[in-house]
């Protein structure tokens, strides 16, 4: 049986929600984030030395990092479902975007995660001036545009295809799920690009999507 260990409000939630697709039987064990520092709980370490989620446990193998699990669990239990044959310029795609998901779109949307926390935490009052000067400063300058080009390069990337790989669905959607659900809760991801907001529409009307919410429970992204 698949253990995945699963951190609410995380990027765990893609796994389920690819196992849900490849239909296969598993079991959740969740941690719940600290409420004030949104960390995982220590817990987490006994599982991964980094403590982070998600990470999955099949018979002896025990693996960390979303792509990996998600390749992982496409090559041994897909079938070749969710993955374009091989050779193909779809699999090239596929690839891309499966590493385009952590390596590129993620950065961006944490750095703003984490200067939004700088910005509004609790400091000294006499420090908050400064403290917000040099956010607002990181933001406009670095964060914001960053994230700006990458919507505007994958809106651009979804013209004439419905998923990123092609005309078929495939895991590398799933990966690139938590990076556009991430940008529409705090990147300002919104209708004025309609292809990104179309997929987010998309995917969330699938009934595996679905059913890996009832498993996972909460998930509302951070902001
Ligand atoms: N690149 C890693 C990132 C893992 C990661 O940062 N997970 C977050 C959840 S979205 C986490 O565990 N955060 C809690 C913490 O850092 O304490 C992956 O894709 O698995």
């Amino acid at each position: 049986m698949i253990v995945v260990h699963h951190l609410n409000n995380s990027r765990s939630q893609r796994v389920l929600w690819l196992l849900e697709e490849l239909g296969l039987p598993y079991e959740v064990k969740r941690y719940q984030r600290d409420a004030k520092t949104m960390l995982a709980p220590p817990e987490l370490r006994a599982v991964h030395p980094l403590g982070k989620s998600p990470v999955i446990q099949d018979g002896g193998t025990s693996l960390a990092e979303s792509g990996a699990i998600v390749e992982y669990l496409v090559a041994r239990y897909g079938n070749g479902r969710l993955i374009p044959a091989a050779g193909t310029p779809e699999r090239l795609r596929y690839t891309y975007w499966m590493h385009f998901a952590e390596g590129s779109a993620m950065p961006p949307l944490l750095l703003k995660l984490v200067f939004d926390r700088i910005e509004k935490g609790p400091m000294p009052f006499f420090v908050r001036p400064v403290a917000r000067a040099i956010a607002q400063r990181a933001k406009s300058s670095f964060i914001q545009p960053n994230i700006d080009r990458n919507l505007d390069f994958m809106e651009g990337e979804l013209a004439g295809r419905e998923w990123f790989a092609g005309a078929e669905f495939s895991a590398a959607d799933i990966q690139m799920s938590f990076p556009l659900e991430a940008a529409q809760a705090r990147g300002g991801l919104d209708a004025k690009r309609p292809r990104l907001a179309g997929f987010l529409e998309r995917i969330h009307a699938r009934p595996a999507y679905r059913r890996a919410i009832d498993k996972g429970g909460e998930y509302a992204l951070l902001r």
